[in-house]
């Protein structure tokens, strides 16, 4: 067995997460050789027996080293079958714990090891985590590549009824006839609910996964080398502060006023949530978030947790102090400046909070007690013996409304504090000699500046997540947003002499207001979605620059999004060491809004700007970086130096009221149109 073998059966371990480790795993029916005494307690008595009927089956063994093995502890008290949520600080710590414990195995054999012991002890989600993170971040597995996590814990995706057709699916129909299970459009709500008009996005799976996997590339919480990443506080401002612009872009598509900031946190919440999802570890639905409903103080003795809404509160008043101040005071009650570029970093991990917040015990855990809180508002004593909602966990929580209404709020304070800094002048914005003289964008056959949307039908595999079935796929075909691909074509004139580089911007927002006024600039940047950010070279003169929309600085692929390592598992070399990495992106069938079916109006903004001022020193060649905008880049500085949203994330200069006011002579705006057909077309090759 090569020592590339031996790592990637690291990745059997995160196969049907409840079946034990000695029953086969993976396509080749992998058998991990268990010692007798790593079996549970309940397999002990009769390991033999089960080594034989397992093993049978198996056609190859893998074996595990034995090792001394240390004490899981308090990792053990989240049971088998509980849910697992991040935000919640004891289940954080129960990870840390498990991350430790991995990370500091001596080699691979031994990381097996334990990981072989604990995988039937410890919670799947927790295991799943934590093994995840300590993939990502030992240099000796950072060459492996995760599966998506829809392969593990499909039930965070998919409509609870499709698992019992899939059930029957599986153990009726032998392997090779089986039909796609269709996951109908419109499952958790109906048209009386206007929020409902938004379930396309929320329920996206693509963009679920992408949550969950930023945050695995992002923990709040372990040691530093796993925290502490370049720029990651700006970061969670930034990405967050996309996904509800992006939000925004899709209400206004569809005719409903921008989401509003959930502000008093002692009124009722309006709108519901349904998720309609079961947890098939926990074997139990996730809790409804029914109208009217009031967020209360926490008192949870089983998650450790007593926490009130007073506390969100003057976490919120202390923040907004900081703001105001320019400074934030340390645990040891020094002044720290919010400067221009590195304040919204250290304010990014103080809201969030990530252990890098200098004072949390001051500023305390504001945006993860917002989750906390919203996430318990059925059961905040525990007397029902409820366990948390959608809200709680990072794979589910896009799919509440109430998640935007949170985010909306969070990003407001980030937007109070950007309101504060310098105002970039026209020096801070220009490229002398640089004039960007059109902008067209097209689709293949098109009409210029007319883009495309429609609806599309993928399958999904469900069946690694399906425990205790038959083997071999059982497919779930779900529908999601779709549009033509497209491609910018942009005149520059460079003056500024031969050779010059810049960093190409692309961004696009809605040209209109819910009113059909055009925008404030002031309103309207908070609106612009980044589409696109390249490197360019100019020539002295005419340039024309020809990019197509699936090089996206934002987006995955499709089959990275859903990779089954099984089908697309990338053939050796960089593409694979970087290949998890990389499953952290958002997916490129959601790169565009949808628009409306008369035509929605929108406004694509282009800008080049000096490439010296944008630089950062480092080599990226043969790094996965096309997802880069919204993920970084693994184990790299953020490949921009400019704050990230630059050029929109500061108030606009004196004098500037429209975009057209704000645009230097290296920007220009192009007005168009995404057009949305309401037709359904099947993914070609659709299996993932
Ligand atoms: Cu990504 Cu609130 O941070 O969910």
């Amino acid at each position: 067995m090569t020592a590339t073998d031996k790592k990637q059966n690291l990745l059997l371990l995160f196969d049907r997460p409840q079946e034990p480790v000695f029953i086969p795993k993976g396509p080749k029916k992998s058998s991990f050789n268990v010692p007798q005494s790593y079996l549970a307690d309940r397999y002990k008595p009769i390991g033999v027996e089960l080594f034989n009927r397992f093993g049978e089956d198996a056609s190859e063994k893998i074996p595990v080293k034995e090792i001394a093995l240390p004490n899981l502890g308090e990792i053990l008290d989240l049971g088998r079958h509980e849910n697992f949520s991040l935000f919640l600080p004891k289940h954080r710590r129960l990870a840390g714990r498990l991350i430790d414990i991995f990370l500091g195995m001596r080699n691979v054999d031994e990381l097996q090891s334990i990981a072989v012991f604990s995988r039937d002890r410890v919670n799947p989600y927790l295991f799943n985590y934590a093994l995840s993170v300590a993939i990502l971040h030992r240099k000796d597995t950072q060459d492996l590549d995760l599966p998506s996590f829809i392969q593990s814990f499909p039930d965070k995706y998919v409509d609870s009824k499709v698992f019992t057709r899939a059930r029957e699916e599986a153990t009726i129909v032998p392997d090779g006839n089986r039909e796609p299970i269709e996951i109908p459009r419109d499952y958790t709500a109906s048209n009386l609910e206007t929020e409902h008009r938004l379930a396309y996005f929320r329920e996206d799976l693509g963009i679920n996964l992408h949550h969950w996997h930023w945050h695995l590339v992002y923990p709040f919480e372990g040691s530093p080398t796993v925290v502490n990443k370049n720029r990651r506080g700006e970061l969670f401002y930034y990405m967050h502060q996309q996904i509800i612009a992006r939000y925004n872009f899709e209400r206004l598509s569809n005719k409903l006023k921008r989401v509003e900031r959930w502000t008093d946190w002692k009124a009722p919440i309006e709108e519901a949530y349904f998720p309609k999802l079961d947890s098939l570890v926990a074997s139990r639905a996730w809790p409804a978030r029914v109208a009217r409903q009031t967020i209360s103080n926490l008192n949870r003795e089983v998650d450790q947790i007593q926490q009130d809404v007073d506390d969100l509160i003057r976490w919120r008043d202390r923040i907004y102090a900081a703001i105001h101040s320019g400074f934030v005071t340390n645990e040891s009650g020094q002044q720290i400046p919010l400067t221009e570029n590195e304040g919204i970093d250290i304010l990014g991990n103080i809201m969030e909070s990530s252990n890098l917040s200098p004072n949390r015990t001051f500023y305390g855990d504001m945006h993860n007690m917002g989750h906390v809180f919203i996430s318990y508002i059925h059961d905040p004593d525990h007397r029902h013996l409820e366990s948390f909602g959608v809200m709680g966990d990072s794979a589910t929580a896009m799919r509440d409304p109430i998640f935007y209404r949170w985010h909306a709020y969070i990003d407001d304070m980030f937007q109070e504090y950007k309101a504060t800094l310098p105002r970039y002048n026209e020096e801070n914005l220009n490229y002398p000699g640089v004039t960007v003289d059109k902008i067209e964008v097209m689709v293949q056959g098109g009409k210029p500046n007319m883009l495309n949307t429609f609806w599309q039908q993928s399958d999904v595999d469900l069946s690694r997540g399906m425990d205790f079935q038959p083997r071999g796929p059982v497919f779930a075909r779900f529908t999601h947003l779709q549009h033509q691909p497209f491609t910018y074509n942009i005149t520059v004139n460079n003056q500024a002499g031969a050779g010059k580089m810049g960093t190409c911007r692309v961004f696009l927002a809605p040209k209109f207001d819910e009113r059909g006024n055009p925008w404030l600039f002031r309103d309207q940047k908070n609106l612009f979605i980044e589409l696109d950010k390249f490197v360019v070279t100019l020539r002295q003169g005419m340039n024309t620059i020809t990019r197509t929309s699936d090089l996206s600085s934002v987006t995955i692929p499709f089959e990275r999004t859903f990779r089954n390592l099984d089908n697309s598992r990338p053939t050796g070399g960089e593409a694979l060491a970087q290949f998890n990495f990389c499953g952290c992106g958002w997916p490129a069938h959601m790169l565009l809004p949808m628009g409306s079916p008369e035509g929605f109006q929108c406004q694509l903004f282009v800008m080049i700007s000096n490439y010296e001022l944008d630089r950062v020193n480092q080599t990226t060649e043969g790094v996965c970086n096309d997802s880069a905008s919204y993920c970084g880049i693994k184990d790299k500085l953020y490949p921009d130096r400019r704050s990230m949203g630059y050029p929109f994330d500061r108030m606009p200069r004196p004098r500037v009221d429209t975009l057209q006011q704000f645009l230097t002579t290296n920007m220009r705006v192009q007005d168009c149109i995404i057009k949305f057909t309401d037709r359904v077309v099947q993914r070609p090759a659709a299996r993932t």
